[in-house]
């Protein structure tokens, strides 16, 4: 049987890229607000700005019931004690859930729900899913010492909401303890 081609899509795992995806790359300098201590965020940026994530997506359409998808890497490292992370997100469709997919490396999914402000720390384990119902606000760290690779699939409504979450902030946020990685209220949340 003959694939049609454009239904069909191969991906690099290693460097984490769809065929004829769209790349966004984002670096330290991109996630200016979201780490607690904004000293030794200053002081790591001054070293240097590096790749924190980026992610290959595809849009295949935009009509009710489409798809979109991606592949996301996120690399291990820390500002002071508090973990790489994405930016985070609600959906501008609050009522758009999605579908992790992990594929390498150690990490979490933070979950805070916008009205009841209910709050999980998702382990996020190669070989595992994690299922990110609508209304909640949602950002993946990076626990371990590898990049963490998963792909996302969610509704082509869905869109992406990141002023809220600039203008409120997460309230918890993922930081090293000698027994490992714990979620903790931030400090800074008004
Ligand atoms: C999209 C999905 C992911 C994120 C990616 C980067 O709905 O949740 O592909 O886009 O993890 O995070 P962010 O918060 O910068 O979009
Ligand atoms: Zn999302």
């Amino acid at each position: 049987m003959k694939h049609l081609p454009e239904l069909h899509s191969q991906f690099d795992l290693s460097e984490a890229r769809i065929d004829r995806g769209q790349l966004v790359e984002r670096r330290l300098s991109d996630l200016a607000g979201c780490f607690e201590d904004e000293d030794s965020f200053a002081k790591s940026l001054a070293k240097g700005n590096p790749l924190i994530y980026q992610v290959s997506s595809q849009e295949p359409g935009n009509g009710l019931g489409d798809m979109h998808f991606g592949i996301g890497m996120l690399m291990p490292g820390r500002i002071g004690d508090e973990y790489y992370l994405t930016k985070g997100h609600l959906h501008e469709s609050r009522e758009a859930a999605e579908v992790y997919i992990c594929l390498s490396g150690t990490g979490a999914m933070l979950l805070e729900h916008e009205q009841t402000g209910d709050v999980q720390l998702v382990p996020m384990t190669s070989h595992s899913f994690v299922y990110v119902p609508g209304y909640t606000a949602h950002r993946t760290v990076n626990t371990g010492i590898e990049p963490l690779r998963y792909i996302g699939v969610y509704p082509a409504n869905a869109g992406h909401d990141y002023q809220t979450i600039a203008k409120r902030g997460f309230r918890h946020r993922v930081v090293a303890t000698t027994d490992g990685p714990q979620l903790l209220l931030r400090e800074s949340h008004s």
